[in-house]
């Protein structure tokens, strides 16, 4: 029976979905469109089964081909980062990044990290966060001047707290984090560097940002942003002994059995990770942030730090316009066929619902074909949707133009 003839009311809100996809621009930083094999591999027949534990060290019958899938996706993520070890089992990067605490820290355990104010993410230590209630974080900063990491506000928390571990990797920061920097903190203090490459994941694989290794000790990253693969997480490390409290950690210290459907969409989508046209993605995908970063910056939007070297930004509305607020813009861009979030930016004097910010990035355009032309074109879509933001005709005039983009630059099939 078809999802349709069976539940007709579900398959029509994912009718609807599909085409929403379709018919606007993705300018999440965070997402993406995967192809039609790691989709089908999603959506197959291995979501039937338990396979709880490790390849060939499983607690239920029937795991051969669960096994053979996960060794191929292991094998595919360590290729992939050059790496020892890989645990594919993390359902999403907050356990995969959960995980990684507990392989390391024990509750109570002090960590340095960026807040999430500044770009840092939830899972951090954000104050409601099984991160922030079962361990200790303090933050180091951002420089107020340039919004770069503040190497001395690092090195000056790290020597103050002798923290256990120094979290590095970002939600929304638009610029190349410095591993060996970090490490090199790290080691002055003997904590332990954890490297959360979430977003820039595809861009180390791709060779657009430089790897967490060697630096790093545990390497954390969702598969579905820039990697481009299905929602889920991934805990990399070259250490033997990590590798085993890592892999204690997420099985059976926080998950019970594994997403094997989704193990075997991350396998197919680190098979696509390791072919050369993704690299020329990759390459796309910065090439766009910065067409895109340069055609806002020419409208007259400052950008948090000045602009981008990776996929991502977060534009400061109030430079442009000091009433307009994230949360107003947002919308605005959403009635217009732009998806995007509203970002607090460093210091923002407004609060998470409101921001004075939005963030924006190229993966999902990138995935669709649009080049850097189409870049400039889309800042200048955005710029026009800021000006007539109050004017809901001009905004279905806008959502129109959009919607033409989107058939020039289908979704992969
Ligand atoms: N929530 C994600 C993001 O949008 O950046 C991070 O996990």
């Amino acid at each position: 029976m078809t999802l349709t003839q069976a539940d007709s009311q579900i398959a029509t809100l994912i009718q609807k979905e599909q085409m929403r996809q379709e018919t606007t621009l993705e300018l999440i930083a965070s997402e993406n469109h995967v192809s039609t094999a790691v989709m089908e591999a999603a959506g197959s027949c291995l979501t039937n089964k338990y396979a709880e534990g490790y390849p060939a060290a499983r607690y239920y019958q029937g795991c051969g081909f669960y096994d053979e899938i996960e060794s191929i996706a292991i094998e595919r993520a360590k290729h992939m980062f050059g790496c020892r070890f890989a645990n594919v089992q993390p359902h999403s990067g907050a356990s995969a990044n959960l995980s990684a605490f507990m392989a390391m820290m024990k509750p109570g355990d002090q960590f340095i990290s960026l807040n999430l104010a500044s770009g840092g993410h939830l899972s951090h230590g954000m104050k409601l966060n099984a991160s922030a209630l079962y361990f200790k974080p303090a933050h180091y900063e951002l420089d107020a001047k340039t919004e770069l990491i503040d190497f001395d506000s690092v090195r000056a928390k790290a020597h103050e707290l002798k923290p256990k571990m120094i979290l590095c990797g970002y939600s929304a920061y638009s610029r190349i984090i410095d591993f060996a920097k970090f490490r090199q903190i790290a080691d002055e203090v003997g904590a332990y560097l954890m490297a959360d490459i979430a977003h820039i994941a595809g861009l180390v694989v791709g060779g657009a940002h430089p790897s967490p290794f060697p630096h790093a000790h545990v390497v954390t990253t969702t598969t579905h942003k820039t990697l481009r693969g299905p929602r889920g997480g991934l805990i990399l490390c070259n250490d033997e002994e990590l590798n085993k409290a890592v892999n204690r950690a997420v099985f059976p210290g926080l998950q019970g059995g594994p997403l094997m459907h989704i193990i075997a969409a991350k396998a197919v989508a680190f098979g696509e990770a390791l072919k050369p046209e993704y690299k020329t993605y990759i390459q796309q995908v910065v090439k766009n942030a910065g067409a895109l970063a340069n055609g806002l910056m020419k409208r007259g939007y400052r950008l948090v730090s000045g602009g981008t070297e990776n996929h991502l930004m977060l534009v400061d509305l109030r430079a442009k316009d000091a009433e307009l607020t994230g949360a107003e813009a947002a919308l605005a861009l959403e009635k217009a066929g732009i998806i995007a979030n509203m970002n607090g930016v460093p210091n923002d004097p407004r609060p998470p619902k409101v921001t004075s910010g939005v963030r924006l990035g190229t993966p999902a355009t990138t995935t669709r074909g649009l080049k850097e032309a189409d870049m400039d074109n889309v800042a200048g879509i955005f710029d026009r949707v800021m000006a007539n933001r109050r004017d809901p005709a001009a905004l279905v005039r806008i959502r129109a133009e959009v919607a033409e983009v989107c058939r020039r630059f289908p979704m992969p099939h």
